[in-house]
């Protein structure tokens, strides 16, 4: 029993021909555990699955009470009062929604070792309902199974395998340049060289135009200042299809459809949106494709990658690029304000940061390929802005087998989730968690389990390399360029809208480094 419990103790950076071959040797396979008390020492007592503390018997009426608490737009703080009450597991039934908490990163591991060969995540039924609804065939978020595992394996080589990622940066290297222009030009514009905003919108901009480059291998234009208004709907409809979601993680879309509920009306209008616009791009490199002839010169993206690979149908290509489009807007662009927001609350980090690009920048004559390697700090600020404002609130999986969490035994089968966002800001897990400190991922301390953001293993986010390279040429472009500021100090905290968003507008100043141009 206690072999059982001692997990793989190997750090969490997965190789990435792992990922790429999903291999799971790794994991042990081990047979069903089995439950007996030892009564030999009463700490190691396994306890059963109805023992774990937590409102877990009556969904309804939990439901009633989370609703009395705003828990549609408060799930992230209800969640660490519940582990500030139950300790570092709880059980749960919110509606319909039933799972098992945990806090640890030891726990994690035990969790990620017990997802099984094919791994599968909460299933987002509005999500699926919507595709069923209007006939559409799931991507590899939604797929599950042996499906999910042949799409996934070919996805990965065209996009979070390191040897693409090459491809990629140029074309992101074009929109961080443009980004930086339009900034100028803007601050230009106010006639006080400085330009103090509300970013998020200039951020979605930046974030669509280079996903879709990266997707396309073209540019859609959004940095100019008259774009496309079907480009800005699609954005509008992202946000629009998340904050729909939330209330039907806990009430069933299909009831909500069933009795014409504004909020599946509305998630509806949203994806179909998306879909429309998507489409849209897709057949416009679809039909250049068949038009051109023999191999292209240059990279022609992710998207004609695939299509001259022929390993997927083409409905599967489609359905995965539309997911990765829509899911690499709000996510890459949110998390950059925060971190804005983060270093212009900190200057002299700033500074620090800004000292170790200008370094970077010296010893790679510029290629932006060698300079990512050499800016430890910047990707810490990353992980420290996920850290303390992630995107997902939490991890799950349905656990593939049995497994022994804080002494509970828990059924195959159970939806376990590990609070990434209660875990970020957990001083037993983080020393002094208030505080935003890059330099703390660069020490030796243990970051085992510790680094979540993206999701673990095979299932992790697919976009990762994408999202992480564009953040990382974003900040190398924004620090080289400009200062942040920010007015007073107010602190801004996160609402729930299915990710985790700023709750109010951040206003930033940005100043010109280097006089006006
Ligand atoms: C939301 O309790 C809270 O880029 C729920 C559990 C849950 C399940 C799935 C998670 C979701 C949470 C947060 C948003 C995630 C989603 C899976 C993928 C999605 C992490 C934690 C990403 C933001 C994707 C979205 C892609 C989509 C738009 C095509």
């Amino acid at each position: 029993m206690m072999a059982r419990l001692s997990v793989w103790r190997s750090p969490v950076t997965v190789p990435l021909s792992w990922i790429g071959e999903l291999t799971t040797g790794v994991r042990c396979s081990s047979s069903m555990p089995i439950v007996r008390p030892a009564y030999s020492d009463s700490s190691s007592i396994i306890r059963s699955f109805s023992e774990i503390p937590g409102l877990w018997k009556n969904g309804m009426a939990n439901l009633y009470h989370f609703w009395k608490l705003d828990g549609f737009r408060n799930l992230h703080h209800i969640m660490v009062q519940n582990f500030n009450t139950f300790g570092p597991i709880y059980r749960e039934k919110i509606g319909h929604y039933e799972s098992v908490n945990i806090i640890n990163p030891e726990d994690a591991a035990i969790l990620f070792k017990a997802e099984g060969h094919y791994p599968k995540r909460l299933k987002v039924e509005a999500w699926t309902l919507y595709r069923d609804y209007r006939n559409r065939k799931y991507g590899v978020l939604l797929k599950n199974g042996e499906d999910w595992r042949s799409n996934r394996l070919i996805l990965n080589k065209e996009v979070i395998c390191p040897k693409v990622l090459g491809n990629f940066v140029p074309l992101l290297e074009e929109v961080g340049q443009d980004f930086v222009a339009r900034v100028h030009k803007k601050i230009k514009q106010s006639g006080q060289n400085k330009w103090t905003t509300d970013l998020s919108q200039e951020l979605f901009k930046y974030a669509l135009e280079s996903v879709s480059s990266v997707l396309y291998g073209e540019r859609l234009g959004l940095m100019l200042d008259y774009i496309d208004p079907d480009a800005q709907h699609f954005i509008d409809c992202i946000t629009l299809m998340f904050k729909t979601t939330s209330p039907m993680l806990f009430i069933p879309p299909a009831l909500l459809r069933k009795i014409g509920a504004k909020v599946w009306q509305d998630h509806v209008e949203a994806w179909d949106g998306i879909f429309h616009q998507a489409d849209h791009c897709i057949y416009n490199i679809y039909r250049e494709l068949r038009k051109e002839s023999g191999t292209p010169k240059k990279y022609p993206g992710v998207l004609a990658s695939l299509l001259m690979l022929d390993k997927l149908s083409i409905e599967d290509i489609k359905a995965s690029i539309t997911e990765l489009m829509a899911g690499g807007v709000d996510t890459t662009s949110i998390t950059l304000l925060w971190t804005l927001y983060e270093l212009a609350r900190h200057p002299k980090l700033q500074d620090e940061l800004r000292a170790e690009v200008a370094a970077a920048r010296a010893e790679s004559q510029g290629d932006m390929q060698e300079m990512l390697k050499r800016i430890p700090l910047v990707k810490g600020a990353l992980k420290e802005t996920l850290r303390l404002h992630p995107v997902a609130v939490s991890l799950q999986r349905y656990i593939a087998e049995d497994i022994i969490i804080q002494n509970y035994h828990i059924p195959a089968g159970t939806l376990v989730q590990l609070g990434l966002y209660a875990m970020g800001r957990d001083p037993k897990v983080f020393s002094r968690p208030e505080q935003y400190q890059p330099s703390r991922w660069l020490r030796t301390e243990t970051h085992y389990f510790r680094s979540l953001g993206f999701g673990f293993g095979p299932r992790q986010c697919l976009g990762r390399r994408i999202a992480e390279a564009e953040m990382q040429i974003f900040l190398i472009h924004m620090l080289e360029n400009f200062r942040v500021e920010k007015q007073r100090h107010v602190e801004v905290k996160s609402t729930f809208e299915l990710i985790l968003l700023p709750e109010k507008p951040i206003l930033l100043t940005l100043k010109p480094l280097h006089g006006s141009r």
